[in-house]
């Protein structure tokens, strides 16, 4: 029944669609409440002093509603804000049982669950996904002794070597202080002048330049605890231990050109393949392995191990694969799981401890500080993502704000003898199967300084240019020239470049004549760079391996196209694990030459080349005269070629792709009636393609 807008008369239950009045009563597990459970009748109206009156102050419901509303932010994080998580497990394969008591790393076949959030670190909770930048890789164990946090990064080494400049590196590479630009963007002054004034960031410099920090995928990430932790035994022997992650799809990334245009083609892209990925039962999978070295072959290194900017090769300390992380569930809701998750460095279970690092030290505090700020509470560990789920949690600490147990009885203290006289005493302290910290010696004087075992900031940054291959070495030398080219101050890119001699002259020439500037001097380094054997291991450019799976390929297709070809692409890239999108003009999609309808999985303007790993153009001959009329069209084929892709396309798609300036290689291929010859190149990108492309620096 219709109503006036003057119809005073009150009103039971009205819904918003014309204000049709509805009686049926919903079922009480069915009907919204206020927060305290009273049921709502009209959730369309607010409450007003007739139909066309002011609002009532009296009405509860719509003020507990905007009310929530008006709180339901909750600060970001400082770091890493931008983030993206997924349920999973870890399986242990190989026992530590000889190094460590943690029933995690020594109970082979068990699968204990964790909650993985991966990250990039400058950007706001709302920037984009493809920045150049590091990426978080933050595992939280529910263990059976309580949860271990592996808060780590997808480089195995930092900035800094003391926590107390961790704010200042921030400030610097976040935007600017007073114009609040640029977001998500290391690529300006304030963070090079930190820079150039922190040698010690060098060897960092060169991972966050290379390919690593434009991942093409999430699930196609390194992992590293970056510091050195220690494992200790049922005896109590310590033993060093750094913590390795590899992808099973091995470590692969964008262009730099592509990462930018799918900035902009799809700011989610890497949210977004995590999510379809895990949706389609694809499961992302990581090997898990450690390095573990004793106090003597730690002294035995040309540098100190507690020193978060050096990198153990593998070549010198082997990985030990031990286990495997699978992740194979989407968190239900994204803020209270992926935003309200709290990670913790000083969440370790009894076996597991940590090191002198000073970096570490320091995160020690931070981490359950920033908790207070961004979760509001010290209760943040009774949040469902955070609560230990692997065994009972239990302690004498009470109240706070948000405090959800109802604990029972009078013991809130220990010692107490309140079980002599029958009532619940609580829990105790356990010696034996509790948390022991390392026995280390640490006696000396109190003083603020740098040991000299950190003084040698380039030799590693060396060990790192030199180990690269020469595409690698190419495309850091060209990102190092993008980002200086965008400091303002010139002093600024002075120092750095003063700083880059010391890591490689032919390097510093290299970015120095991409840059259009004269070659400065060499810095003084505090200790002279010394050669290390090249470390192949940490090389990304062909070691991962070539495969459709993980692979997502793009179909443009035209009225006319035919269907047989685009068919037999989609059978041979699912059969191989890769998935397959049809692009198509319009999203209806298209009518192909045996009258069929094809549906599109995405239109062609929104659907652009950088976001598929290889592209497959199937057109008829008028479908090709049409599209090579549309600028969308051209740079989908333009962007496949300049981002290294396989192309295969239909005889009649060759105008189209003569147009985008396409030329022959052996990545592009004609489909005939086989498409095998385009798989190959589809499983990987044509790094020979690139001088043909682009200037590199
Ligand atoms: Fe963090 N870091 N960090 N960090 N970090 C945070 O904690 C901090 C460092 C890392 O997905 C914050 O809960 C200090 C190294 C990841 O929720 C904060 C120092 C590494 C994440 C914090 C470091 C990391 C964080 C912000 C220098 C690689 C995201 C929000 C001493 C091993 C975790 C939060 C997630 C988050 C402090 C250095 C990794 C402020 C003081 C080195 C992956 O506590």
């Amino acid at each position: 029944m219709a109503r006036s807008p003057r119809d005073t008369t009150p009103t039971r239950a009205s819904s918003g669609n014309g204000g049709e009045l509805h009686q049926t009563a919903s079922a009480p597990e069915a009907r919204i409440t206020t927060n305290h459970g009273v049921p709502v009748s009209d959730n369309q109206n607010s409450l007003k002093a007739g139909g066309r009156g002011p609002t009532l102050l009296e009405d509860f419901v719509l003020r507990e509603k905007i009310q929530h509303f008006d709180h339901e932010r909750i600060p970001e994080r400082i770091v890493h804000a931008r983030g993206s998580a997924a349920h999973g497990f870890f399986e242990l394969a190989e026992s530590l049982g000889e190094f460590t008591r943690a029933k995690v790393l020594t109970e082979v076949g068990v699968k204990t669950e964790v909650f993985t959030r991966f990250s990039t670190v400058a950007g706001g909770a709302g920037s984009v996904d493809t920045p150049r930048d590091v990426r978080g890789f933050a595992v939280k164990f529910y263990t059976r002794e309580g949860n271990w946090d592996l808060v780590g990064n997808n480089i195995p080494v930092f900035f800094i070597q003391d926590a107390i400049k961790f704010p200042d590196l921030i400030h610097a590479v976040k935007m600017e202080a007073d114009r609040g630009y640029p977001q998500a963007a290391s690529a300006h002054d304030t963070f090079w002048d930190f820079v150039g004034l922190m040698p010690e960031s060098t060897h960092m410099i060169m991972w966050a330049m290379s390919d690593r920090t434009i991942p093409r995928s999430l699930r196609m990430i390194e992992g590293f605890g970056v510091n050195t932790f220690r494992l200790l035994n049922d005896k109590d022997e310590p033993i060093f231990v750094k913590f390795h992650w590899r992808p099973k799809l091995g470590t692969q990334s964008t262009c730099w050109d592509e990462a930018v245009k799918i900035a902009g083609a799809d700011p989610d892209y890497h949210r977004r393949d995590l999510h379809e990925a895990i949706a389609k039962g694809d499961f992302p999978e990581w090997q898990f392995g450690v390095q573990l070295l004793s106090q003597a072959e730690a002294d035995a290194l040309p540098f100190d191990i507690l020193d978060a900017t050096k990198v153990i090769p593998e070549e010198l300390v082997p990985i030990r694969v031990i286990g495997r992380m699978v992740l194979n569930r989407n968190p239900d809701n994204f803020f209270a799981e992926t935003e309200q998750a709290a990670f913790l460095p000083t969440n370790m279970p009894p076996g597991i401890d940590v090191s002198e690092d000073p970096l570490l030290q320091g995160r020690l505090f931070s981490y359950q500080d920033t908790q207070l700020s961004r979760l509001g509470t010290v209760n943040f560990h009774q949040i469902p993502i955070n609560r230990a789920k692997g065994c009972p949690f239990q302690n004498l600490q009470r109240d706070g704000h948000m405090q959800t147990q109802v604990f029972k009885g009078r013991a809130n203290y220990e010692p107490n003898s309140l079980s002599e006289a029958g009532e619940v005493g609580g829990p105790r302290e356990d010696p034996v199967g509790g948390f022991r910290t390392a026995a280390i010696s640490v006696a000396d004087h109190k003083v603020r300084l740098r040991a000299d075992s950190f003084a040698d900031h380039y030799s590693h940054a060396r060990l790192f240019f030199r180990s690269q291959s020469e595409i690698e070495q190419a495309h850091l030398a060209s990102a190092l020239v993008f980002e200086l080219s965008k400091v303002t101050l010139e002093h600024v890119r002075n120092r750095v470049m003063a700083n880059l001699v010391n890591v490689d002259e032919t390097l510093a020439q290299r970015v120095a004549a991409g840059l259009g500037m004269a070659l400065p001097k060499a810095s003084k380094p505090a200790v002279a760079p010394a050669d290390m054997e090249p470390s192949p291991a940490l090389r990304i450019v062909g070691k991962y391996p070539e495969t459709l799976k993980g692979r997502s390929v793009g179909i443009l297709v035209s009225d006319g196209a035919d269907g047989a070809m685009v068919a037999a692409v989609r059978a041979a890239v699912e059969g191989e694990g890769g998935t397959v999108k049809i692009v198509a003009p319009k999203i209806g999609g298209v009518t192909l030459k045996d009258g069929n309808m094809l549906k599109a999985d995405g239109q062609l303007a929104g659907s652009p080349s950088v976001i598929f790993d290889a592209v497959a153009i199937i057109l008829s001959e008028a479908g090709c005269q049409m599209l090579m009329k549309e600028g969308a069209a051209i740079d989908f084929a333009k962007d496949a070629f300049g981002h290294l892709k396989a192309i295969g396309h239909s005889a009649e798609a060759k105008p189209l792709l003569d147009k985008a300036g396409v030329q022959a290689d052996d990545g592009i291929v004609v489909l005939g009636k086989s498409v095998e010859a385009f798989l190959a190149p589809a499983r990987t990108r044509q790094w020979v393609r690139e001088p043909n492309v682009r200037m590199l620096a």
